[in-house]
């Protein structure tokens, strides 16, 4: 007999491609909390400024090969830390682990994130509506873990004017994003002032991508 990936009734198609695992790394999380904190002593959170000299409100850091990175030239990765010219930390085993698996439990094989991308949301905190679309192979997913206090998660469709929908995003959660769903326009609404035990006032965001 084979066990399942994970249980039927706790996946949910969102749309074509998309898929809500509820809870899939709430057994993992203090183990992802916790090295969360270790990597950003190496790779501080740090509030980026976007092609239109906004600082954005999220605070974000990186591991893996490659990171994401906004500044005044544009929207790219990079293989190091533009604020101390070191590459990025490796990515921890047990987050690329979670990735592939919950990309699996989609239906997505074989993913091998060579990003992730840590944003931190406070009390006030948004993230507007944009698409993904700085990787090189848009046929694969991307896999995104909430840890902390939940969030209202705001998605359209493959243009900006689609109408949109909203989500609550509670610690634990993954969302993969692939196929029809991965170019689709997604943010996030402004953090309410709340609590966590794991996370105090605020949520982090993991997203895994395969981004060379
Ligand atoms: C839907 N982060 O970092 S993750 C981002 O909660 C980002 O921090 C949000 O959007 C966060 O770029 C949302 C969920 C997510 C990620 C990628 C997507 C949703 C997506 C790509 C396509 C469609
Ligand atoms: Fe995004």
């Amino acid at each position: 007999m084979t066990l399942p990936l994970f249980p039927d009734d706790a996946r949910e198609t969102l749309d074509p491609g998309a898929c809500l695992l509820r809870g899939f790394a709430l057994e993992q999380a203090p183990t992802l909390l916790h090295a969360i904190h270790t990597l950003t002593t190496h790779a501080p959170l740090r509030h980026l400024i976007t092609p239109g000299g906004q600082r954005m409100s999220v605070a974000m850091s990186n591991c893996g090969a490659l990171g994401w990175v906004s500044d005044k030239r544009g929207y790219r990765y990079t293989p190091c830390d533009p604020d101390s010219g070191a590459p990025w930390p490796a990515m921890p085993s047990a987050f690329s682990a979670l990735a592939t698996q919950a990309a699996a439990a989609a239906g997505y094989a074989d993913f091998e994130p060579d990003a992730c991308l840590i944003n931190r949301y406070a009390s006030g905190t948004r993230l507007s509506l944009h698409q993904d679309k700085n990787e090189r192979d848009m046929t694969q997913p991307i896999v995104s873990v909430s840890l902390g206090v939940t969030a209202r998660f705001v998605w359209g469709g493959a243009e900006r004017n689609d109408k949109t929908r909203r989500l609550t995003l509670e610690h634990g959660d993954v969302v993969v994003w692939g196929g029809p769903a991965r170019l689709n326009f997604h943010g996030v609404a402004e953090l309410a002032a709340s609590h966590h035990a794991l996370t105090d006032s605020y949520r982090f965001n993991l997203t895994f991508r395969k981004a060379g």
